[in-house]
């Protein structure tokens, strides 16, 4: 049998060295192996790599062309490129152990001159992927559909004020449900593209949001036409590329779904620097979905604090991600989720090598940082504290409020006749602050 190609030679599958190595292809926390509450770690982080910049990023960017040339991409036939070019990135998820990845639609397979034609060059290289998948035991986290990219979209996909173009991103939709049934992708996601406006000169604001919800609806009930059964998951972004997208953040992701009646089919996939453009921190995004009970998986990147824009970054602060770690666990895992590398390598980092230091050093900082969080409420210092600051809600009237057995008139009477002026009692952030820095180093 021929010996299949390596597209990243002279490194070896990534191995846990532990803290004290030195070599900067190893773990120093990420040992997939190592036991927690009966589950590996590789079964608690469920890391995964996308494919759209792992694989088709170049480093182009508005001032320049792409700067990154892999050795797989070569021949004129973009099809037979394209299968190539899985081999590489199933070496790599190899190599990189991580148990797995995603792709849009258009990232694994070339777009043809018809639908009908786009759609055979898909299910070749699907073909070619299910393969892999199964010589290689790396799994499909989630699939989804690039309804951004083509100038079609220009003016949205679910959004496009021509329901001619609606329709063409209902059939690509349909199309990529079926590639990621056929897969065996655990979830489906949904990110808002151009579902969004820069005018409201030449937007109607109410149709377009009611546009957007017929379509989900549509993918539910096509879903459930399919037998699809994986998460359905929206992912919030407020900026770029329209001024104004539809699914700012958590908040208004959950209004929108409540208001069109799609609350109990979706969940949300949130991402580090899509919160950070939204004014928000990731735990703040995490826990508002926690609390509703819709928090469904992770785009792990970060942005950088002096830029605007999403710079789509490998995260490496163990603080930021001990606090979403904290907000995770507490909420019970991600189920079906996991932390999918949503992140790209600078322009400058141009080596194959370079996609391996980026994610041994996001997987890690993730491992630290759930080792971190488990052992913050292992000790239970931190709990504890908030608890008893809610103390007051335990019992009496404090409880009464919580199940909506008191009112105004109660209230007025019990303050007036018996507690009078409440005592102010200290937050003590700065303390708090010096609790969680005794655990981080
Ligand atoms: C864009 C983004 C997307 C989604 C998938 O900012 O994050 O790559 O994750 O469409
Ligand atoms: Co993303």
């Amino acid at each position: 049998m021929k010996k299949p190609t390596q597209h990243f030679p002279g490194i070896a599958p990534i191995r846990f060295e532990g803290p004290g190595t030195d070599n900067p292809l190893a773990f120093r926390h990420y040992d997939p192996a190592e036991r927690f509450d009966g589950r590996t770690l590789e079964e608690h982080l469920r890391f995964s790599v996308a494919y759209w910049h792992s694989f088709r990023g170049t480093g182009g960017d508005p001032f320049g062309p792409g700067t990154i040339q892999r050795p797989w991409e070569q021949g004129r036939d973009p099809l037979a490129v394209a299968k190539v070019r899985l081999e590489a990135g199933f070496e790599f998820f190899q190599k990189i152990r991580s148990p797995f990845w995603c792709f849009h639609d258009r990232d694994i397979a070339p777009e043809g001159a018809t639908l009908a034609e786009t759609n055979r060059n898909l299910d070749k290289v699907v073909a070619h992927a299910k393969a892999l998948q199964k010589a290689t035991g790396v799994k499909l986290l989630w699939g989804t559909a690039n309804l951004f990219s083509h100038p079609r979209y220009m003016c949205g996909a679910a959004t496009n004020p021509d329901a001619h173009v609606f329709a063409y991103a209902a059939a690509q939709v349909k199309k990529a449900l079926e590639v990621t049934l056929e897969l065996g992708g655990q979830n489906y996601v949904f990110w808002g593209g151009r579902e969004g406006y820069e005018t409201l000169l030449n937007t109607d604001l109410k149709r377009e949001q009611a546009h957007l919800a017929a379509f989900l609806h549509m993918a539910v009930d096509y879903a459930k036409e399919i037998g699809f059964k994986g998460q359905f998951l929206i992912e919030p972004k407020p900026k770029e590329p329209t001024k104004h997208q539809y699914d700012f953040d958590v908040a208004s992701g959950i209004a929108f779904l409540r208001t069109f009646g799609l609350e109990k089919h979706f969940k949300f996939n949130i991402e580090t620097n899509h919160a950070t453009l939204a004014g928000h921190t990731f735990q703040h995004e995490i826990e508002t979905a926690a609390a509703v009970g819709m928090l469904g998986s992770i785009d792990a990147n970060t942005g950088d604090l002096l830029l605007g824009w999403d710079t789509d970054q490998f995260n490496t602060d163990v603080r930021e991600l001990t606090l979403a770690m904290l907000s995770i666990l507490k909420a019970g895992g991600l189920g079906t989720g996991g932390f999918n590398f949503d992140a790209k390598l600078r322009r400058t980092s141009i080596d194959p090598e370079d996609l391996f230091h980026a994610h041994i050093g996001g997987m890690d900082a993730y491992a630290l940082a759930f080792k971190i969080a488990r052992r913050i409420i292992a000790d239970g210092q931190l709990s504890l504290f908030v608890a008893d600051r809610y103390a007051s809600y335990d019992s009496g009237f404090g409880r009464d409020i919580e199940r909506r057995k008191t009112g105004f008139r109660q209230l007025d009477a019990l303050v007036q006749k018996k507690l009078g002026e409440p005592k102010p009692r200290s937050a003590k952030q700065e303390y708090l602050e010096n609790l969680l820095a005794r655990y981080l180093h």
